[in-house]
């Protein structure tokens, strides 16, 4: 019996040195010490042994007992702590590791044309005044001699909310309500959206964005307009633009003209980015109409003005070299972040 259990015990030291986790270890107390363990099974058959050797044989059982529980609880201890470290290994966290870079958008294309005409003009004096999208007939057209029977006026072309309301088409309302207000001299750009009644393709959107000028003040002339635009486009589209201005019609201004930039791609030879003709067109422009004026309560006798119109889309589709207009309002993160 002696043996045995000597054995039993050299056994069980051996499968516990040989656990290298605690899953492991536990299999070997069950092989030991569990109900159907080896050592159960030697007090099981204690009532076979002689009564007189049992006090012995018992102890020397209880002992053995004893030492495998010590080991394994010594075991389960070292293994334990192992464990931990090696979870604290794994969790460790670098602190000097860059951090997870933030991403807080981006620009919009139209922003960014925006705000460089907003800056050109401001560089030159001018205010920015923003007005409402939704607009009087009387404003958006009347005061701008646009008459009731002008085809600008078909409900083809403009949204109208009814008889007397419009979505604005242009910008220049909120330069007859400034004219109106009387505040002499002005120069003002307006930004902001506008609405016509157009198909959607690549260079047409039912909402797009106008930026208009205007100057009132005495002895403005047509050179004023010339000079003024002149610069513009150079600080735009760089200092070796030149320009062309185009005689055209406009019912708020006469005279008027369209001007046309020497192509920023070919510097005027011609390319397929102008289409061949060396020139690109930027925007309308004009003397505004004395009876514009009148309207707007303002003398034409003693003060002169010039007014002009740039579409936001055209300059950032220009300026980007972006084909189709309809990428702007897709707002597509990895489109928009491109520029
Ligand atoms: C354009 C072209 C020419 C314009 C006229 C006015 C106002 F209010 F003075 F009458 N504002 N903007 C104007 C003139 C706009 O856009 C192509």
């Amino acid at each position: 019996m002696k043996e045995k259990l000597q054995a039993i015990r050299e056994q069980a030291m051996q499968r516990i040195s040989q656990a290298d986790g605690l899953e492991k270890l536990n299999e070997a107390r069950v092989a030991f010490l569990g109900k159907k363990g080896e050592l159960t099974a030697v007090l099981k058959g204690m009532k076979d042994v002689d009564p007189k050797d049992r006090p012995a044989i018992g102890q020397m059982v209880n002992e053995t007992r004893e030492s495998i529980e010590r080991v394994l609880e010594e075991t389960k201890k070292k293994l334990e702590a192992k464990a931990r470290e090696m979870q604290l290994e794994r969790e460790v966290i670098d602190v000097t590791l860059p951090a997870k870079k933030n991403s807080v958008g981006h620009r919009h294309p139209n922003t960014i044309a925006q705000e460089e005409v907003e800056r050109i003009f401001i560089g030159m004096g001018y205010e920015v005044i923003e007005g409402p999208e939704i607009e009087y007939d009387e404003y958006n057209f009347e005061k701008l001699n646009i008459p009731a029977n002008h085809p600008a006026k078909d409900e083809q072309d403009t949204f109208y909310v009814n008889k007397e309301i419009v979505l604005r088409t242009q910008t220049s309302p909120v330069q007859a309500r400034v004219m109106e207000q009387g505040k002499l001299p002005i120069r003002m750009i307006s930004p902001g959206r506008v609405f016509r009644s157009d198909e959607v393709d690549a260079t047409h959107s039912p909402s797009f964005h106008q930026i208009e000028g205007l100057v009132i003040d005495k002895n403005i002339t047509f050179a004023d307009l010339k000079g003024t635009l002149e610069e513009f486009a150079k600080e735009l589209f760089g200092e070796e633009t030149r320009t062309k201005f185009r005689p055209h019609h406009f019912p708020f201004t006469e005279p008027s003209a369209e001007v046309d930039v020497s192509c920023f791609k070919c510097g005027g030879k011609g390319c397929r980015f102008c289409k061949g003709s060396g020139w690109i067109e930027i925007l309308g422009c004009g003397m505004v109409h004395p009876h514009v004026l009148e309207m707007c309560g303002i003398d034409p006798q003693e003060y002169t003005g010039f007014a002009f119109g740039v579409g936001l889309e055209r300059i950032a589709l220009l300026k980007y070299e972006i084909d189709d207009m309809r990428l702007l309002y897709e707002n597509d993160y990895r489109f928009l972040k491109q520029f």
